[in-house]
């Protein structure tokens, strides 16, 4: 599918060709299971294909079509984004940290496979993830790619989801501030979620700097949004619907919005932050419809 293609679906068939193509992309670059070492390949087939929402993709796309990005370099930075994305739940789902054994309606990879395949198969999921980003252009100049492979670094690291994960497994059993949540959030869940948007963003032309400072704002709100989201699902939606396990934060005594906040409160502050992600978009105009979409699915999913 070409740029103008896109621009004639509707949101609902967008999306859908987004996520297949998404697909086929990760499947093609993801090493085939035949090739050794067969059960860590095959490992990180499992853990990326066949499931998930492919939000972070989705995301990549529509800012990249802002930026009239070639969709083949959107197709690199999404699976970039989706294997970091696809690590962390493997490694988020292992016994050392949130100890599940559902994740995508199917058996967690430490229970299907064992826990070292499990480990080695999120470590060389990040990996690839940066591999991808070298091996071809996703940007119009070297200098503009080292940056983005240098935000998607940062957003993965210790200043970004995975020092949001080392404050979240801190917090467990703990009082903490809306403040501190927030801080929490921003970086587990939100930065992956901000770089999807601006990796999409810097894959085209240009954008002017303050366009750029209003898409960023979009994409924290809409990271934000995305926690705040989940912590309602985890309280109201059951485990069949989730495809993981549902009551889980609560079970594990973590703070949550929900916790914090309690439940109607929560979803007010859901509805405040997407219409302030509605007002970020509103000055760059009709061409930012696909995310402003996407922000509305974002807070009316169902899993
Ligand atoms: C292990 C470094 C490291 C980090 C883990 C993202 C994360 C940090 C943990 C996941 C735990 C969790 C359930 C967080 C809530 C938000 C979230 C990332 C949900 C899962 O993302 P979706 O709903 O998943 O986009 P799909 O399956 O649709 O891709």
């Amino acid at each position: 599918m070409n740029t103008s293609t896109a621009d004639t679906l509707g949101f609902a068939d967008w999306m859908g060709s987004i996520q297949q193509r998404t697909e086929s992309a990760l499947a093609g670059l993801l090493p085939e299971p035949v090739i050794s070492p067969r059960r860590l390949h095959s490992a990180m087939r499992y853990a990326v294909l066949g499931g998930g929402k492919r939000v972070r993709a989705l995301l990549v796309h529509a800012a990249g079509e802002l930026a009239v990005a070639a969709p083949e370099r959107l197709d690199r930075l999404a699976c970039a984004v989706e294997f970091i994305h696809a690590y962390s739940l493997v490694h988020d789902d292992m016994p050392c940290m949130d100890d599940d054994v559902l994740r995508r309606g199917k058996p967690t990879v430490h229970v299907e496979y064992d826990e070292a395949t499990a480990l080695l198969a999120g470590d060389a999921l990040q990996t690839l993830a940066f591999q991808v980003l070298t091996d071809a252009p996703v940007a119009d100049s070297v200098a503009d790619q080292l940056a983005m492979i240098g935000l998607l670094a940062t957003a993965s690291g210790s200043r970004g989801m995975a020092g949001g994960q080392a404050i979240d497994l801190d917090a467990v059993g703990k009082q903490i501030t809306r403040e501190e949540l927030e801080f929490m959030h921003v970086h587990k869940t939100g930065a992956l979620i901000r770089a999807s948007v601006l990796l999409g963003a810097r894959a085209g032309a240009p954008i002017a700097e303050a366009d750029l400072r209003r898409l960023d704002h979009y994409a924290k709100l809409v990271g934000l949004l995305f926690q705040v989201v989940d912590d309602i699902l985890d309280t109201v939606a059951d485990t069949a619907t989730l495809g993981k396990t549902a009551g889980k934060d609560a079970d594990n005594d973590k703070p949550t919005y929900v916790s914090l906040l309690g439940l109607d409160e929560a979803r007010r502050l859901a509805r405040d932050m997407l219409d302030e992600a509605h007002a970020a978009l509103a000055p760059l105009g009709p061409r930012t419809a696909r995310l402003g979409a996407l922000a509305d699915y974002i807070v009316h999913r169902t899993f």
